[in-house]
């Protein structure tokens, strides 16, 4: 395998909305970014990807991109833009940027021009179809409900859009479309950033010519996950794309993919692959059901075993997948993964060693660090996001009370991972001055980043540790390319695995409230980390307290 400058880093994902405002209009911005990096710097991470901050009408939260050469107002200016990227540089930092690719905003330029002239060069950017009363071109439903066919303003045609109707698809099979996106890639690599993160791109590829699949709900719609499995030949615009961007500057890459085909992960994340890196969603899609989150089954702690071995052995050593507890997509995974009832310091730290320890390049979600937990919704009018609302409705649709939809929607929301940072105990959680454009959590008084700093014993000091020892010398070449080797599979809620490279480490964690014994292999030589005070042994078995995580050195 070629060594690459990133495969050591640690990553921490920003959604600048929620981050710090640093002018009270209760947004936050760029120069709020800039103001935190010392305390991300301290935290130890290296790479920052920040959710889209271009220009925007927001119906999606940036996901509908207007200028992709232009800074959204609310988020700040091109100069604080650069200036992040050079004061990142200053203390070792990348910037990565979203790249949202699928699809623009119908407020883009391309998009109005196509409107003007549906036959033109523009109209070839998207995809139009002639509309036919009471027929629409494919029976396909968008990821955020109903129909992918709108009108197109002031025509007599229609266009896709597989996300919200305000996120027009890009025809990908036009190449003035890819020079246009290649130029503009190139364009934000040329101003220094590290690379990008590249948002739903399996969806650029489109099985031609369109047509319509078996429906899957009463809607007589069909999920656009039948038309992507049909689709072939993305690779050939993603080499292109590495190819023309990417590659020349060594920039890393990290793809959103969800269901790629079997045997393409090493075209993917390959030694010569598309990206440098993809997510592992195994566990953040464990048990969603074709019907809605309403109808979703919960994941128990050997799912969330099964579905994070299941994923590092496809992963081999073909390349380095990315490892997330939680994203801006979904609720918090402390929520996600522990009972509620069981959800403290100890079981956040458990989580917290478990997934970073595994080979991968680990990524943070803001607040992560500080355990941030899922917000407690009271009624539907608090969901800012479209894809909840839709959830929502959905869950009514199927026959659910206002209670029961509440409820299913509360514990799948992507508001839960959107509330604002909690900097600290004051007012908004420290977050803004003015009224902040989502609700704060009203836990902040006790879960904020000021409380946590300086106490040794906090979630925060515990990621410290771990991005730590990920950057030990000793331990590095172990943890970074070290082989993953489950141990004791098949124990009920427990997790444990080896990590095999000059040094032999062992990650074992009791994924329950009730103690565990273990009985070790041959006795440890060192404890790297263990979020309790002791370790109760007696010869080589061990006793795991309720949650207890340990990184031992064998
Ligand atoms: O998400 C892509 C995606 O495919 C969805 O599954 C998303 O996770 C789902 O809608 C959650 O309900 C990306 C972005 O991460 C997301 O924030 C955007 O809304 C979406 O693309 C459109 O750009
Ligand atoms: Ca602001």
């Amino acid at each position: 395998m070629i060594k690459k400058w990133w495969h050591d880093k640690v990553a921490y994902q920003i959604y600048p909305k929620s981050f710090y405002d640093s002018n009270g209009d209760g947004i936050g911005d760029i120069p709020g970014i800039i103001s935190k990096l010392d305390y991300l710097r301290d935290l130890g991470v290296d790479i920052l990807w920040l959710s889209p901050c271009y220009r925007s009408p927001l119906a999606d939260q940036g996901y509908d991109i207007s200028d992709y050469y232009s800074i959204d107002p609310r988020f700040g200016t091109m100069a604080d833009m650069e200036r992040l990227i050079a004061e990142a540089k200053k203390r070792d930092m990348y910037i990565l940027m979203d790249l949202v690719v699928n699809h623009c905003s119908d407020e883009h330029e391309w998009f109005r021009k196509a409107c003007e002239d549906p036959d033109g060069k523009y109209g070839r950017f998207f995809y139009l179809r002639d509309k036919k009363e009471g027929e629409l071109p494919t029976n396909w439903r968008s990821y955020f409900g109903g129909t992918v066919w709108e009108d197109l303003p002031g025509t007599d045609k229609q266009y896709l859009h597989v996300f919200h109707k305000k996120q027009p698809d890009l025809n990908w099979e036009n190449p003035e479309l890819r020079e246009e996106v290649y130029k503009n890639i190139n364009w934000w690599l040329d101003k220094g950033l590290g690379g990008f993160r590249i948002d739903a791109i399996i969806n650029i590829k489109k099985a031609l010519p369109f047509r319509s699949y078996p429906t899957d709900r009463d809607d007589g719609l069909c999920s656009i996950d039948a038309m992507l499995e049909e689709a072939s030949g993305i690779g050939a615009f993603l080499s292109e794309l590495r190819d023309r961007t990417f590659k020349k500057y060594d920039a890393f890459s990290v793809g959103e993919v969800f269901h790629e085909k079997p045997g393409e992960l090493p075209d993917f994340i390959g030694d010569n692959g598309y990206f440098s890196s993809m997510f592992d969603f195994n566990e953040a899609i464990f048990g969603h059901s074709e019907k809605g989150w309403y109808d979703a089954s919960p994941i128990t702690p050997d799912d969330y075993k099964n579905c994070c071995f299941a994923a590092q052995e496809k992963t081999g050593k073909i390349g380095f997948l990315s490892n997330i507890i939680e994203n801006h997509d979904g609720p918090r995974g402390v929520s996600r993964y522990i009972p509620e009832s069981d959800c403290c310091d100890r079981s956040k730290k458990m989580l917290a060693a478990l997934n970073f320890m595994l080979r991968g390049i680990p990524f943070i979600y803001q607040g992560q660090e500080l355990g941030m937990e899922n917000l407690p919704f009271s009624s539907i009018d608090e969901v800012d996001d479209i894809s909840s609302r839709d959830e929502y409705q959905v869950a009514l649709h199927a026959g659910l009370s206002e209670a029961e939809a509440l409820r299913a929607v509360a514990a799948h929301s992507r508001d839960n991972a959107r509330t604002p940072m909690q900097w600290s105990g004051q007012a908004n959680a420290g977050f803004t001055d003015g009224t902040p454009w989502l609700k704060v959590n009203p836990n902040y008084t006790s879960i904020n980043a000021a409380a946590q700093i300086g106490d040794e014993d906090s979630v925060y000091a515990f990621y410290k540790k771990l991005i730590a020892l990920r950057k030990n010398p000793v331990y590095r070449e172990t943890v970074v390319y070290g082989t993953l080797e489950p141990i004791w599979r098949e124990r009920h809620n427990l997790m444990a695995y080896y990590r095999k490279g000059e040094r032999t480490l062992l990650v074992v964690g009791n994924f329950q409230k009730d103690t565990q014994e273990i009985t070790l292999p041959a006795p440890y030589k060192k404890v790297l980390l263990n979020n309790d005070k002791n370790i109760v042994e007696h010869d080589e078995t061990i006793t795991l307290q309720g949650y207890q995580v340990l990184i031992l050195e064998m």
